[in-house]
Parts: C-alpha cells; sequence; structure tokens
C-alpha cells in the first residue's frame, strides 16, 4: 500500500553513505577581475563598502562565499578595463597596484579560511619580448607570475592556493611544468595549479598522454560547462572545477541559473567547485556584461547598492557546508524535474540543497540551454547509513519568483522513520540541514540610486592614496596611477598618469591609444577640461574626449568626440579613438614636458576647443554619437600626466 501511495504521490530518494560517498567539495566563490569588475566598490564610502563586503564574504550573513578568485592585472584590457600588472616593466616590481590586493584581505579579514585562487589574462609587453605571446620565454612568464605569489605573501600576508595558466587562451605544457618547478624551488610547493581555465579539453587528453604535466596539475578548471563533463576528465581522476560560470545578468532568471548551475555541476558534472565571473558588478553597467555579478555595486558616487538574488541563492549552499566537507553519492534529478546534492562533514551533519529550477527561469548566457520541463511535485527522501539517527532537519525555503527571494529559515522538519516528504513546486530553491548557523544577513536599506554628479573634477592632489587608481576613472587601455612630480613640487605635484609603455601581450583587442572613461554614459553636451602634459619629445600625444560610446572588448572602435594635442605642436579632433575620422585639425603650439590647459565643449551638434584659454577650433555637425562618458587618454603607449581634470555636464 505505501509503495503504491508513494508511485501516485511523488518518489523516493534515498539519501545514504552505504556503499561509500562521493567527491569532496571544494566550494563556491566569486571571482574579480577579468577584468576590471570591482573597479567602483573601492571608492564607496564607508559603511556601505563594508556592508557590501560583508554580503559577499561575511560567514553567516550573506553568499558567505568559499571561495575568491582574482586577476593578476596585465596592463590589458580584459572585459571591462585593465588592472594593473605588479610589473609594468622588466625592472619594476610594486605589490600596491590595483584593488585585488585590498579584496583579498577584506575577504580574510571576514572569512579566515576563503580560498585564493589568481589568474592571469593579460601580461605587459615585455614578458613576451616584444612579441604578442607568453610562452617563448616560459622562464620569464613564470618569474613574473611566481613574483606575484610571492608578492602576496611577503607585502599582503596573503597565501595564494591555486595558480592558472592563461585565461581562455592556449596552454603550453612545457611553461606549466615550469611553473610548477618555479613554484617549487621557491619554497611555495602547496600552491596548487589549475588548467587551463578554458574547455574540457585539449587539456583533460595532455594530461592523460603526459605523466609529468599530470603531476604538474591539480585541477581541471573548465569555463561554462554547461553543468557537463568529459568522459575522460572523470578517468583523470584530478578534481574537476567550473573555474569560472555564470556571467548572467543578476535578476531573478540569473537567480535561476546560478541556483541551476550549483548543484547539477556536481549531479552531472561530478565538478566540486563553482565560480561566478564577477563576483560583484562595480563596473559601469554601459560597459560589456553589465550587472553579471553576484550583486550589483556600480554608484560609488551615490553609495546605493542591490543584494541581487544570486547573493541568496548562494547562501543556501554556502552557510550550510563548507569545503573540505564530501558530497554523498546519492544526488540526482528528481522524477519531474529539478536537482539535489547532498553533502555531509563526516561527523554526523548533513545537507542537502534542492532546486526546481524551469527551463525559461533559468537560462545562463552560455552554452544553451537545452529544454526540460519541471512540475511540481512530492519528494519524499529516505536517510539511510549514517543519517538515521537525525530526527530533524532544518528547513530553508526560497522562492525565485519573489522579487527579492525570500530567503526563509529554520522551520524544523520532523522526520517519520528517517524520512520526510516534501511538496516541491516550481522555481525554488530548499536547504534541508543539521546546521544551525545560518541567516538572513541585512543592514538599513544603502541611499537611494542617483546619477553620476554633473559637476566632477579632480586635482588627483592626494599624498598616501589608498588606491593606485583615482576614483571612477575606469582605464579601457593602459594604466592611469597617481603620481608624484617629486623634482617639481609646483602647481602640478600631484598628477595622474598613465604608464603602460608598450602594447601588452593582450587577451582582448585594446586600443592602440590609451584611454580611461569617466561619468555617466547618458551624458550628451559636456565641457571637459583637464591640464595636459606630454612626456614623449617626438610622437607625444594626448587627448580629453566627449560622448564616448564604448568601452571593454569594443574600446578599439570607440567613437566620441575626442579633441588631441601633440608634442609636435599640432592639433586634432576626430569623432574616433583610432583617429581615422578627422573633423579638424592644425597648429596647437603644444610642446613636450609643457602643461597645457585642453577644454572641450560639446553643445547639440557643435563642438570646440581652446588651449591654455585660446580658441582653437569650432566644427559643427557632430551627429553621433549622441551620448557617451568623458574621457582623457594618449595617442600612443606612452607617458603622460593629466591633472585638474574636470566636466560639466548638462
Ligand atoms: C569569459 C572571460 O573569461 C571573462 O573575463 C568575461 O569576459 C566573461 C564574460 O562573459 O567571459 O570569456 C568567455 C567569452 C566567450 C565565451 C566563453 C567565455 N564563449 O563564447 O563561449
Amino acid at each position: 500500500l505505501s509503495l503504491t501511495l508513494h508511485s501516485s504521490s511523488g518518489q523516493t530518494y534515498p539519501l545514504t553513505d552505504d556503499g561509500g560517498l562521493g567527491r569532496v567539495f571544494d566550494g563556491i566563490g566569486g571571482l574579480s577581475g577579468g577584468g576590471a569588475t570591482s573597479r567602483l566598490l573601492v571608492n564607496y564610502a564607508e559603511p556601505y563598502r563594508s556592508q557590501i563586503l560583508d554580503y559577499l564574504f561575511k560567514p553567516n550573513f550573506g553568499a558567505s562565499l568559499h571561495i575568491l578568485k582574482v586577476e593578476i592585472g596585465g596592463d590589458a584590457q580584459t572585459t571591462d578595463g585593465t588592472e594593473a600588472s605588479h610589473m609594468h616593466y622588466e625592472n619594476d616590481e610594486n605589490y600596491f597596484r590595483g584593488y585585488e590586493w585590498w579584496l583579498m584581505k577584506e575577504a580574510k579579514k571576514r572569512n579566515p579560511n576563503i580560498t585564493l585562487i589568481a589568474l592571469p589574462w593579460a601580461f605587459p609587453g615585455w614578458v613576451g619580448r616584444g612579441k604578442n605571446w607568453p610562452y617563448d620565454f616560459p622562464d620569464v612568464t613564470a618569474a613574473y607570475v611566481v613574483n606575484w605569489v610571492i608578492g602576496a605573501k611577503k607585502y599582503h600576508d596573503l597565501d595564494i592556493q591555486y595558480i592558472g595558466i592563461w585565461n581562455e587562451r592556449t596552454f603550453d605544457s612545457k611553461y606549466i611544468k615550469l611553473l610548477r618547478y618555479t613554484l617549487d624551488k621557491t619554497g611555495l610547493e602547496s600552491v596548487r595549479i589549475v588548467a587551463s581555465d578554458n574547455l574540457w579539453e585539449p587539456i583533460t587528453v595532455s594530461l592523460m598522454l603526459d605523466p609529468e604535466l599530470s603531476s604538474a596539475v591539480d585541477v581541471i578548471g573548465a569555463h561554462y560547462p554547461g553543468t557537463t563533463t568529459v568522459p575522460q576528465a572523470l578517468t583523470t581522476k584530478k578534481k574537476l572545477w567550473s573555474s569560472e560560470d555564470y556571467s548572467t545578468f543578476n535578476n531573478e532568471v540569473g537567480g535561476g541559473c546560478w541556483a541551476r548551475i550549483l548543484n547539477q555541476n556536481y549531479v552531472n558534472g561530478q565538478m566540486t567547485a563553482t565560480i561566478s565571473w564577477n563576483l560583484v558588478a562595480s563596473y559601469y553597467e554601459e560597459l560589456p556584461f553589465g550587472r553579471d555579478g553576484l550583486m550589483t555595486a556600480q554608484e560609488p558616487w551615490s553609495g546605493n547598492y542591490v543584494v541581487e538574488s544570486p547573493i541568496w541563492i548562494t547562501a543556501h549552499s554556502t552557510q550550510f557546508t563548507q569545503p573540505g566537507w564530501t558530497y554523498l553519492q546519492t544526488v540526482g534529478h528528481f522524477a519531474q524535474g529539478g536537482s539535489y546534492v547532498a553533502l555531509t562533514d563526516g561527523y554526523g551533519n548533513l545537507t542537502v540543497v534542492i532546486e526546481t529550477m524551469t527551463h525559461d527561469h533559468s537560462i545562463c548566457i552560455r552554452p544553451p540551454l537545452p529544454p526540460f520541463n519541471v512540475t511540481s511535485q512530492n519528494a519524499t527522501f529516505q536517510l539511510k547509513g549514517s543519517f538515521v539517527s537525525p530526527n530533524e532537519l532544518l528547513l530553508c525555503l526560497m522562492k525565485l519568483t519573489e522579487r527579492f527571494c525570500i530567503l526563509k529559515c529554520f522551520c524544523p522538519l520532523q522526520l517519520v522513520d528517517g524520512s520526510f516528504t516534501l511538496n516541491l513546486a516550481e522555481d525554488e530553491v530548499y536547504t534541508l540541514t543539521t546546521i544551525r548557523t545560518g541567516q538572513k544577513g541585512s543592514f538599513p536599506e544603502p541611499p537611494p540610486s542617483a546619477r553620476f554628479p554633473k559637476a566632477y573634477k579632480d586635482n588627483f592632489d592626494i599624498r598616501n592614496p589608498p588606491f593606485s587608481e583615482a576614483p571612477n576613472f575606469a582605464d579601457q587601455t593602459g594604466v592611469f596611477e597617481y603620481y608624484i612630480n617629486l623634482t617639481d613640487p609646483g602647481p602640478h605635484a600631484f598628477t595622474l598618469r598613465q604608464v603602460v609603455m608598450e602594447r601588452p601581450i593582450t587577451w582582448a583587442t585594446d586600443a592602440d591609444q590609451t584611454i580611461s572613461v569617466v561619468g555617466d554614459y547618458q551624458w550628451q553636451d559636456m565641457v571637459v577640461t583637464c591640464d595636459v602634459f606630454m612626456e614623449n619629445v617626438k610622437s607625444g600625444g594626448v587627448f580629453v574626449a566627449a560622448r564616448v560610446d564604448k568601452g571593454g572588448q569594443s574600446v578599439r572602435s570607440a567613437m566620441g568626440v575626442f579633441f588631441w594635442v601633440f608634442a609636435d605642436g599640432s592639433y586634432k579632433v576626430t569623432n574616433d579613438l583610432a583617429g581615422q575620422s578627422v573633423l579638424a585639425e592644425g597648429l596647437s603650439g603644444t610642446r613636450p614636458f609643457d602643461w597645457h590647459n585642453l577644454s572641450l565643449s560639446v553643445k547639440g551638434q557643435s563642438a570646440s576647443g581652446m588651449v591654455d584659454g585660446r580658441q582653437l577650433w569650432k566644427v559643427t555637425g557632430v551627429s553621433s554619437p549622441k551620448n557617451g562618458w568623458a574621457a582623457i587618454g594618449t595617442h600612443s603607449f606612452e607617458l603622460a600626466q593629466f591633472d585638474n581634470f574636470n566636466v560639466l555636464a548638462e
């Protein structure tokens, strides 16, 4: 009778360690970088910045992440901007650039057990000795990467646990072995290698054919695996990770995507870690992949941030299991769709995470999602093996379809003869657990959202800046850093300086010019003024710009109104960053190693420019782009300084 009842009202799923356990869980994480995805986070005022960090990293509070993966900046464009290298030049070493060090320390403060992973997307040009390729001098590349790991420890007391090869690009077996050798030789035997942060192949077959390579690599990391792996990857016995995943707009569908892959990456693909690109959407939303983070913090000027549904989806797993727990073998799919995973700490604790995401509410950016059906159903779980003892589990429920995703926790669920039945609705996440420390953390609402201030200026006068970059400037090619003119403490002692002098080993198609954007993408009419200083005698050139319409991987084709002056005493006005579409040109009297004041005014279809207070040009018929950011930059990879930046938008 009871069997008949079960088959008509739902199926029974055993939860047991009889017959052994599954793989060891390595954690759920977020990725900062690849690139510049945390750019605006650092400029939030307190208490908002700490609140955001708490939602991400604080245990038993929010996403409570187990893993933080960061980009090793390579001075090049890596999706939403450039991140600074610790070695711009061969004889240069500086472990205080950018914000990844700071972010790792903030994460570690909150969760001392967080796993740190680092991966390069791009490299400074010198690493390739002039070629756009990091493997011709593998010893140079390995030393460059290992320096970063050593610097993390030496200057920030950060232990990097895993290091990668080259994001989504070719790997080189010789380089991987040399990286292993170089780590070992510097006492970094405990740093493990992930390869190759691309697809399952060809790394898997290389590991199978080359035992020496296999002994150098600890984890096969695949990107956007669509929850599946390949049979050969399983036979390597390596840890399998989804080392980059998600990248989906963080609304409810994004939350659904994240819930589905967090479970099914293990159920279908035996992956024991999943890392979200990206950690937090802290870049101008109009850059590529706007809001593809676990939460949104893209308005340091207002303090507004949004705790989006993926945060609470993450909490459903992260708060109730830890790296080092072990998956049960009894994981799988439900008869009417959806999936469940179960994990144990080996000391009697048990956590079951259930997701019932429907197809249309869980589509990720990639790969395409084949059709499937999920309908409401009853599911009976039968606890067996060493799990027969608890007669009560705590139940947490999250309904995806409620706008801000209610995480309702801790209704005790009574077990009868080690069994319980749940009525599973569609688009929900349930956690059943013996762990009692889970919480839905909260802070008072942050300030309301606001546009970027229409009047904005920065004189870069700061003696001990907490970060190497000026607030709100989002470098899209090249790197712009605070600089102090020690020998000339005049009115321009403190400036912003573009420091990349050679085209990097790129990951994306960086422009041939350097550019940093700032402001509100919706701006149309504006006056941009800035003092500029060229440090390249022959071919120096700098610009200020308005209505810049593209950044990220499309920066090469950015349009706008660009006002250039050159070291040879000329000026140009172009409609594009590439400088092909010339609107005006002539003599400016500008010289290298001399400060000049540039002013660009754009109103409706006309634009005009001044140098040192003198009107130089006026053009009409400027019909596109209609709007965009303000910007500064240089004509090539060259040193140049900027001071007293000022923008007044209408
Ligand atoms: C990934 C990058 O690794 C990230 O830095 C970021 O750009 C992210 C944005 O979604 O994408 O690169 C991919 C780009 C394209 C594919 C997969 C990953 N793709 O087409 O399958």
